[in-house]
């Protein structure tokens, strides 16, 4: 029997490991190494070992489905642009609101945006980085001038410091953790603060528990312990840095002395001293964090004082250094990169920015909303609150029901969107509420490229056709704007033609096509076809800077929106399994992934559940202000006591009932990583 190995890039994280689509009779049907990824060097986790199983589900969604009388009845695509068609033609441009999927290529993307702007002339278009690391664009562009992770993942590996906040990389992103990993090996000292003992923590050298939501004083309490010292890198804060006077006198106060800084935070001073000690002694640091620092409401804040450790002892601009925020799912970074954003045209290029717009507006031929659009929380706060200003919703690739905070209101936003159409591969609890579902192909079945945390651009190979008759992303997008009379600014032949169009606009991709980045793909930015891409950012300057120079800032520690009281005492975190995806759509279509982790669960301190008598198993009801949740009990010492986590990948244990919405002011990432609860322990039925 023939077998066919179709080199591909992984479907699930923003680490972005590659490997082949082993296809047999036309359907894939298993994965094999790809040893040239200088990302995953031939190795996979078990999401990516088993990626092909989710690809052939039998519930794949296969014809358009049109609601009829409550009910979905196929349809055929004409039926189904026909209705789309009339239905948003019959709203004007900021009535309609419009989400991107960091799941789809870039391609599908950069034709998602222009068919918002352009057809739909709505601002309104945001994706699911709002929900994660928004708060690392705003604040690594607010102090480096780009929001993008600084260094590269082959690069952690020559770290001598490995200052890891926020993140669980074993589970998370754990072809990152091998790397980081690899310095251990070689003699590097391994640093996580995070408070649960995760599989990563378990691995490192000094474990820091602090309380959730304290890490700016534990940051600040750092770098006044440091500059006390005189470990503060003086020539680069002199030569490359601005605002470090009044950065200064901010971390300077008695407030984020170590005596002070341990009571806030939980943790004893002398592992804060070891901690700046190690980085002291260390030639390089690498930062590394993910959302335990952005889901915060001051996670803006969080991000900068990362930065602002790694400039006050000048760990930046050379390789196992830097500010290394890893992004999430696999197309993320290049979802942002496109301009799925309601701030950003591709390449962040701004809506602001008159210059910007008429660039786009003279290479698309027509006209462009040169303002700033709502973000996804604003979105479903709108249909929820002032449903008359927001009428319709286009959602491609994402399960909002599942993945927001506060689910009722997003229950009762959903309903009051007149029209909203769905383009996933599978139905999922959010396309219950759609008007329309149409059929996507999935990343095994197009041609296309996305990116990944380190900025890299890389390929995704079509392996086999698509179920029924299911199209490319960006194809129904080009379609509908067809019908809808805009067939000439839609008319790629094919991806390819779609990335040479978008990298002609967008000058961190300028110098990429198809045949440069085919077999390890490029990192941005790289302008011209000479460039060779770039591994490590502001290596001499920080360009997007105004004076080239990064920028300290004065911050504050302040506590969470919701802090425990006598009504809700725990405060409860939420995160990530290695076993499965976000939402579940996909990882819980794999055999083997579902059957390693089949349910979901609550994690509670060991003398937390003896006060409660709560055993091992126990299904127990979480409670806070915004709802109730079942789970059983997972019993154990590894999480920090008064503290509890669900994970949010289980449709039928939705730890978003009782998560809460307060967001980030500024990137409007919601707190997903505190909110303050109770339990109660259900009567036997
Ligand atoms: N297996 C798997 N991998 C994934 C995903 C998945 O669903 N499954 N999702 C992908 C996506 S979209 C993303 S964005 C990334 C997320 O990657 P991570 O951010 O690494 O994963 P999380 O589990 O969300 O949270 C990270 C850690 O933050 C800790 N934490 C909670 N509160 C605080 C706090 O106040 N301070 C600090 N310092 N830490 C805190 C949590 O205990 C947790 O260990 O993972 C990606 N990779
Ligand atoms: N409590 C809590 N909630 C969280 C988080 C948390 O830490 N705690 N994390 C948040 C984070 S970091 C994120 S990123 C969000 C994720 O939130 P979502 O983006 O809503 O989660 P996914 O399950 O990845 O949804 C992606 C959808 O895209 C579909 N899909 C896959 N491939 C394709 C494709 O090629 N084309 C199309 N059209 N569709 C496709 C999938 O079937 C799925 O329905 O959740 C957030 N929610
Ligand atoms: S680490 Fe992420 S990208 Fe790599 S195989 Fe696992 S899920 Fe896929
Ligand atoms: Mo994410």
């Amino acid at each position: 029997m023939e077998f066919k190995y179709v080199p591909t890039t992984c479907p699930f994280c923003g680490t972005g490991c590659s490997f082949n689509l082993v296809v047999k009779d036309g359907k894939v049907v298993g994965t094999a190494p790809f040893h040239r990824s200088p990302v995953n060097e031939g190795k996979v986790c078990q999401k990516g070992a088993n990626a092909n199983e989710f690809v052939n589900a039998h519930d794949r969604i296969k014809t358009p489905l049109i609601k009829k009388d409550g009910k979905f009845v196929e349809a055929t695509w004409e039926e189904a642009y026909k209705l789309i068609a009339s239905k948003l033609g019959q709203y004007s441009g900021e009535q309609i609101a419009v989400i991107g999927s960091a799941r789809a290529s870039n391609e599908d993307n950069y034709a998602l945006q222009k068919f918002a702007r352009c057809v739909m002339q709505t601002p309104n278009i945001d994706h699911c980085a709002r929900l994660c690391h928004a708060s690392t664009v705003e604040g690594l562009t607010q102090i480096f001038g780009s929001g993008a992770m600084t260094n590269s993942i082959s690069d952690l590996a020559d770290t001598n410091c490995a200052f890891i906040i926020g993140s669980n990389n074993f589970e998370a992103h754990p072809l990152i953790g091998r790397r980081i990993m690899q310095a251990k090996a070689n003699g590097a000292k391994i640093i996580v603060c995070d408070p649960r003992r995760t599989a990563t923590a378990k691995q490192a050298d000094l474990y820091i528990q602090q309380n959730s939501g304290t890490d700016i004083a534990l940051l600040n309490g750092m770098m006044q312990y440091i500059i006390k010292n005189g470990w503060e890198n003086k020539e680069f804060i002199q030569n490359r840095t601005l605002g470090y006077e009044e950065f200064k006198a901010c971390v300077m106060q008695d407030k984020y002395s170590l005596e002070n800084v341990s009571k806030v935070t939980g943790v004893p001073a002398e592992d804060i001293k070891t901690a700046c000690e190690w980085i002291h002694e260390a030639d390089k640091t690498a930062a590394v964090y993910s959302l335990g620092v952005t889901q915060h409401i001051v996670g803006v804040d969080n991000v900068c004082s990362v930065g602002f450790l790694q400039m006050l002892t000048g760990n930046m601009g050379k390789p196992g250094t830097g500010v290394n925020a890893l992004r999430g799912q696999n197309n993320v970074q290049g979802a942002c990169d496109m301009g799925a954003l309601p701030d950003s045209l591709p390449g962040y290029q701004k809506v602001s920015d008159a210059a910007a717009v008429k660039k786009f507006e003279d290479a698309w031929g027509c006209k462009v909303p040169a303002k700033v659009g709502i973000t996804i929380p604003e979105m479903f706060e709108t249909f929820d609150k002032e449903p008359s200003k927001l009428k319709a919703m286009y959602l491609m690739g994402e399960n909002p029901i599942l993945s927001e905070p506060d689910i009722a209101a997003i229950d009762r936003a959903l309903k009051n969107v007149e029209f909203l159409v769905v383009q996933d591969i599978f139905l999922t609890e959010t396309s219950e509420y759609a008007d329309v579902i149409l059929p996507a192909t999935c990343y095994a079945e197009k041609d296309g490229t996305q990116t990944n945390t380190e900025r890299r651009v890389q390929k995704l190979r079509k392996a086999q056709e698509g179920p029924g008759i299911a199209k490319n992303d960006w194809q129904i997008i080009a379609d509908l704007a067809a019908e809808m009379g805009h067939a000439d600014k839609f008319a790629w032949k094919n991806a390819s033609e779609i990335f040479d169009e978008m990298a002609a606009l967008t000058p961190l991709y300028g110098g990429m096509d198809y045949d440069r980045i085919n077999s390890e793909g490029l990192q941005w930015p790289c302008p011209t076809k000479e460039h060779m891409g770039t591994k490590v950012l502001h290596a001499e300057k920080f360009n997007g800077m105004p004076d080239g120079k990064a920028k300290f800032l004065p911050i504050e520690h302040r506590s969470p929106a919701e802090v425990t009281d006598a009504e809700y005492p725990f405060a409860l975190t939420t995160g990530a399994t290695i076993w499965h995806s976000q939402s579940g759509t996909m990882s819980r279509r794999s055999e083997s992934l579902n059957n390693e982790c089949p349910r979901s669960w609550i994690e509670i301190n060991t003398e937390d559940a003896k006060e409660l008598n709560i055993k091992n198993g126990d299904v127990i009801t979480a409670c806070s202000r915004s709802g109730e949740v079942n789970a059983p009990a997972k019993v154990t010492p590894d999480i920090k006591k008064g503290v509890m986590f669900m994970p949010y990948h289980f449709s039928e244990s939705r730890v978003n009932l009782i998560t809460n919405p307060s967001c980030d002011p500024v990137s409007g990432t919601p707190e997903l990583k505190v909110c303050a609860i109770n339990i109660k322990i259900p009567k036997e039925a």
